[in-house]
């Protein structure tokens, strides 16, 4: 039992009802939403707050190892819910609230979304933060305050537009404010040599003050802190200047400082190159190490401890100027020898790689690099003629070669463990872009396959599933999640119909959202068919609505055939720049339009793109889902993570062998899951085809007909040319195969059809994915790094 549910609804009363009036200095009579949320969540944080300090108390007395998670982006999404969950007081809560009127509900709603991450790799680090929680690792997970965090998305006649993002325009009642923890981090000017000792004059500096969120774990019995970076001038504010009129530059120094921690960049995968978010790097990497430091020589005074005591991931490229900073600070500040230094910074260091898309890569020129960073040039030229005197590299190999820093060799060659985020992504970083470095450091690569919370992704998104979960197998799964196999034990009639239930409650709940935001009605028994991600050519969202419109002229020349009805949901944002990817979004809006107003098709297919998708949409709507859409060009995706929750929450996956989703099928079985398409190896016998797109479209009738559709303009007549653009990529590029597979994702559809019209066979394979889904919690991932990446394996079990 936890120590959290023994907590009476009177005394969360009389807390609640003390910050209602102390904190936001209202009554009841007049208190908003708004005011109820801060009461409720001061509440919740003030009990978050022992464990907490307990968790501190206790890696301090144990003195064992501590990891450091740098990451420029933690999707985290709202977090009061997430406590109480984990707190286990939803209920005493819920009770509390009801008392004055009020549902828990409306007041986890006015909880804006922390979206300090584009996608994937940002939401994996919010899971790996409470997964650490949860298994009781001395964590600390490393980031930048973003004052605004990912753009917003509204649809304008069918086009993204992007509107500033504001989540910190309140008070945010989570985080503590450390003006203590505050460290300089220098930009620029000069570097001196003398007598070998190299020193740094910067020509800029601004201040990094941590700002601390807890994070709390299943059953609240541990907390990590999420410390973010906001930035500050190191000048006071020119009062001189103020005074003498010049009230603009007077602000100049806080300006300057303030950008830097203004906004996250909205690129997912490609690398941006500009100067700025050059800074912002440098600005959470220093920031970082510097704390790390500090914390490590308040309780030891031998730097060659460090590597024992300290585990750094650096989560992909991004914080890769790790390495050299450690290094700067070691010799620079510490006064340690370079080749000691060196080996303490790689025993502390390790790298995850989330892509392999080539235009992904981080690389900085060197002239940008040496005018922001001079001195970590310096060292950067040394690491890397030591690693090619080392190695005997070839040129391509080097870490600095055509002008250029490569960020990923440098990450490779400075950490001790190098991994993937699944079985195949790390079998082709051995094979294509890392071979050469694999085959000079043996035994660096590791895999590490993603893993979600379960209990964000099942027990909060989900209640009915995890309600029949427990009375099915008892509690205990959600920080046990392989204890979903023992469903499998249970198989019977009334289970599968109980899951039937949960499932379409939550389609209902979905369809009244969707009724109230966007005024359509949807057919709850219709199947959920769903693509949530980032829009990108290569996660091939044309390909589903090309199936879409192929789908929509089958039905209309044989409309009385035994159809099974369709709602196809799309969700996702494209980075502001990605012109391609904005088109789609626009041609998946259009044809919604259409095909949404036919009336003879109507009831059998259904287009919903909700916009501004988001860490709670996903919540919503992963548990409303029947078939999870995983269409990836193989070899292109890393792992994904959807593609873990839809399983999770007994979603059918129709998908590609890419990423996790081979993983997936392993462990629900290949019969009960959707598999269509090229391998990655057949992708690559097919790039070589010159003609492979032409001659993919001349094999299939169904899509030459869609093709000519969008000649024509048929969902566009207002500006029927609109889509040529889209059609000669197509036709003459479709650099991702969307041709190719277009035929073997059709039949593939019409398999998926069929199964879902039996509806005992079907529940049958919700059932076996749900079962399987267990090896997918970010409890076993992060077991995998504390045995064998960060060497903590002595911190589990404890
Ligand atoms: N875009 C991968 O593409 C993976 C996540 C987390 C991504 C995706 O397949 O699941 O990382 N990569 O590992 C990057 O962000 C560079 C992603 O989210």
């Amino acid at each position: 039992m936890n120590a959290m549910n023994t907590l009476s609804a009177d005394l969360l009363r009389a807390r609640i009802a003390q910050h209602l009036t102390y904190t936001m200095g209202k009554d009841k009579a007049h208190a908003s939403t708004y005011d109820w949320r801060m009461a409720v969540s001061y509440t919740v944080r003030d009990l978050i707050v022992d464990s907490w300090f307990e968790a501190t108390r206790k890696t301090y007395e144990e003195q064992g190892k501590r990891v450091y998670y740098l990451s420029m982006e933690f999707l985290i999404g709202r977090i009061l819910e997430d406590a109480v969950i984990n707190l286990g007081l939803h209920e005493q809560i819920e009770e509390v609230l009801a008392e004055d009127g009020m549902s828990l509900m409306d007041v986890v709603e006015n909880e804006p979304d922390a979206a300090l991450g584009n996608g994937g790799l940002g939401r994996l680090a919010a899971c790996f933060l409470e997964s650490m929680s949860t298994l009781g690792c001395p964590a600390f997970g490393y980031g930048i305050r973003y004052e605004h965090g990912l753009f917003r998305q509204r649809f304008q006649g069918g086009r993204q537009v992007e509107t500033p993002e504001d989540w910190l325009n309140q008070p945010h009642p989570w985080e503590f404010e450390r003006p203590e923890a505050c460290y300089t981090v220098p930009f620029k000017g000069h570097v001196d040599t003398r007598d070998g000792k190299a020193t740094w004059h910067p020509a800029e500096t601004v201040l990094a003050r941590a700002y601390d969120t807890p994070v709390v774990g299943w059953q609240g019995k541990w907390s990590n802190t999420l410390r973010l970076w906001g930035a500050h001038p190191t000048e006071l504010f020119d009062l001189e200047r103020f005074n003498s009129g010049d009230h603009t530059a007077a602000a100049a120094p806080e300006a300057l400082a303030r950008t830097l921690s203004r906004v996250l960049y909205p690129e997912d995968t490609t690398d941006s190159g500009k100067e700025l978010r050059l800074k912002q790097e440098y600005f959470l990497t220093s920031a970082a190490l510097q704390d790390i430091l500090r914390r490590f020589l308040s309780e030891y005074d031998d730097l060659s401890l460090l590597p024992q005591k300290v585990a750094i991931q650096m989560n992909d490229t991004h914080p890769a100027l790790a390495g050299p900073e450690l290094i700067r600070l070691l010799v620079d500040v510490h006064g340690l020898e370079w080749d000691r230094a060196k080996t303490i910074a790689q025993g502390c260091l390790n790298y995850t790689n989330h892509t392999l898309l080539p235009e992904a890569l981080e690389k900085w020129s060197t002239w940008l690099m040496g005018r922001v960073l001079p001195r970590h040039m310096q060292i950067i030229e040394r690491i890397d003629a030591e690693h090619h005197a080392a190695t005997d590299c070839p040129p391509d190999l080097r870490i600095v070669h055509h002008d250029q820093v490569h960020m990923g060799t440098l990450a490779f060659v400075m950490a001790s463990h190098v991994n993937g985020v699944s079985a195949l992504h790390s079998d082709l970083m051995k094979q294509t872009v890392f071979a050469d470095l694999d085959r000079a450091y043996p035994g660096r690569i590791l895999n590490q396959t993603n893993g979600v919370t379960p209990r964000r992704w099942l027990k909060l998104s989900n209640p009915a599933l995890s309600q029949v979960i427990t009375e099915t197998i008892g509690t205990g799964w959600e920080d046990d999640l392989d204890r979903l196999k023992e469903l499998t034990e249970h198989d019977s009639p009334d289970l599968r119909a109980a899951l039937r239930r949960a499932k379409r409650a939550n389609k209902v709940a979905f369809g009244n959202w969707v009724q109230a935001n966007m005024g359509l009605t949807l057919d709850p028994d219709a199947m959920f068919d769903v693509q949530i991600k980032r829009v990108h050519e290569y996660k091939r969202q044309l390909l589903n609505v090309f199936e879409t419109i192929a789908r929509w002229n089958a039905i209309r020349k044989n409309p009385g055939a035994d159809w099974t009805p369709r709602v196809k949901i799309f969700g996702g944002k494209a980075a502001p720049g990605y012109f391609t990817a904005k088109e789609i979004i626009r041609l998946i809006n259009d044809v919604a339009k259409v095909v949404n107003n036919d009336p003879l098709t109507r009831h059998l297919l259904q287009v919903v793109y909700p916009a501004n998708y988001n860490v709670s949409m996903a919540q919503r709507l992963i548990p409303a889902a029947d078939l999870s859409e995983q269409i990836s060009t193989a070899g292109k995706e890393a792992s994904g993570t959807g593609n873990m929750k839809f399983t999770m929450n007994g979603a059918l996956t129709i998908g590609t062998l890419d990423g996790a989703n081979v993983e997936i099928r392993e462990h629900v079985g290949a019969e009960n899951f959707f598999l269509f398409g090229m391998t990655a190896d057949e992708v690559l016998e097919r790039y070589r085809k010159p003609d492979h797109a032409r001659s993919a479209i001349m094999a299939s009738q169904e899509l030459q007909d869609v093709l000519q559709m969008l000649a024509e303009g048929r969902f566009n007549p207002e500006e029927p040319t609109r889509y040529h653009g889209l059609l000669d990529h197509t036709w003459n590029h479709d650099p991702f195969l969307v041709a190719s597979d277009f035929s073997a994702f059709l039949a593939c559809q019409t398999k998926v059809d069929a199964a879902y019209a039996d509806t005992d066979r079907w529940d049958g394979m919700v059932l076996r994915n749900i079962a399987g889904s267990g090896y997918f919690s970010s409890d076993r991932t992060i077991r995998g790094y504390m045995e064998q990446v960060w060497d903590a394996k002595s911190l589990l079990n404890r």
